[in-house]
């Protein structure tokens, strides 16, 4: 097996950007418990995002999603998250809580509610410019609930005529992401229910639209680590939204529910080149409705540090000798080395030997900051739910 010295450097181009709305309050249907601190704006979701950055290394961009974080002058929000250590990134579009969207967005069949979600994206990527961000991240809630209530085939054409509108308007370093997600609030069929169909619409759009994965967007026991694979091998596979998942879209922490999933997913990006590829945006699609947020982040990021370098520090080669030899048992053994290397103390002493603080929990907690923000701001925003 590699040794830590060997992944060091490595580690230090991992990236991993948080989600704007991670910060907010948020909830499920039966109660959204709000939190003391939360931000009041998207100013002070740059602030809480800066702060995971600053006590990590790991989270230099903060992505936006349109309306919740519309603000006057993006140009302005952009050099705050400048004066503060980070960058605006990903722009996540939103066609589902309008009462227009209610029989979908891109695939209504009223022209009017359709050229409404095509105006939303131009409005998204004219943020994108004004921020001077790459990536327009669309996922749609389209759907239907009841067979029959809805032509399946004819939506998937207005689908893709609608995605090629918004395509085109695209500046030439922009890309188009489109999520899937197998169910909810469509409980009947979807739109962009699996890896497939949106591969099938950004193969039609051209080279710069993209798949995203959200690891909380699948039938229990999909594999999903074969997904990362083929888009990888496809070169298709644009971002993730990591989360955790114990039932359906639970949006716990990554690597909570399942942290061997998670090393089998990097495993696979890490052998597909996609690890720090410039290709490969790491998101976290995650919401903190009980535990503090701020934390909550932090926790997600050391989760995906810490199974990249143990993914790193797999013995490809020794991997495949095995497989080649057809040693089951040996190739088999050979992975496991690797997930079970605790590389904790190695990664707190990686972390001193940067400035960092070598428990960055334990440190944030030290600071203050929650107390701060708790006594300053009154009445937190909602991440696009109702408070
Ligand atoms: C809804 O399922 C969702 O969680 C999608 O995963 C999006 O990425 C996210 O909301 C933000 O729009
Ligand atoms: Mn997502
Ligand atoms: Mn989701």
């Amino acid at each position: 097996m590699a040794q830590f010295t060997d992944i060091a450097a490595s580690l230090e181009r991992q990236a991993i950007e948080l989600p704007s709305w991670a910060f907010g309050n948020s909830g499920t249907r039966f109660k959204v418990f709000g939190s003391p601190g939360t931000p009041r704006d998207p100013f002070e979701k740059v602030r809480d995002a800066a702060k995971v950055h600053e006590f990590t290394g790991l989270a230099p961009t903060m992505a936006l999603h349109i309306p919740w974080d519309r603000v006057d002058d993006f140009g302005a929000l952009s050099r705050f998250a400048a004066d503060h250590g980070i960058a605006l990134g990903t722009v996540n579009s939103n066609t589902f809580q309008e009462a227009d969207y209610k029989l979908g967005s891109l695939t209504h069949t009223d022209p009017r509610i359709r050229q409404r979600a095509v105006d939303h994206h131009f409005e998204c990527i004219e943020i994108l410019e004004r921020i001077g961000a790459r990536d327009l991240k669309i996922w749609l809630a389209d759907g239907t609930n009841y067979p029959g209530q809805g032509d399946i085939r004819r939506r998937q054409d207005l689908l893709a005529e609608g995605l090629a509108t918004i395509y085109e308007r695209l500046g030439p370093d922009n890309r188009l992401v489109l999520e899937y997600k197998l169910f909810e609030p469509a409980f009947y069929h979807t739109d962009v229910p699996d890896w497939g169909t949106s591969y099938a619409h950004v193969m039609a759009l051209g080279e710069r639209a993209k798949v995203c994965l959200d690891t909380g967007h699948h039938a229990p026991g999909t594999n999903i680590e074969f997904i990362v694979a083929q888009l990888l091998r496809l070169g298709r596979l644009g971002s993730f939204d990591f989360n955790s998942r114990f039932y359906a879209d639970d949006d716990l922490i990554v690597g909570a529910a399942d942290p061997f999933q998670l090393f089998r997913i990097l495993v696979e990006v890490v052998r597909g080149g996609g690890y720090a590829h410039p290709e490969v945006t790491f998101m976290l699609d995650q919401c903190h409705n009980i535990e503090p947020k701020i934390p909550g982040q932090i926790r997600s990021v050391l989760n995906v540090q810490e199974m990249t370098a143990r993914a790193l520090l797999l013995d490809f080669e020794a991997l495949r000798v095995a497989q080649e030899a057809g040693d089951v048992l040996g190739a088999n053994a050979v992975f496991m080395d690797a997930f079970y290397t605790d590389v904790r103390g190695e990664l707190a002493d990686w972390r001193q030997e940067r400035g960092l603080p070598a428990d960055p929990m334990a440190a944030f907690a030290a600071s203050g900051y929650l107390e701060t923000i708790a006594a300053e701001r009154i009445g937190g925003q909602a991440a696009g739910w109702d408070a």
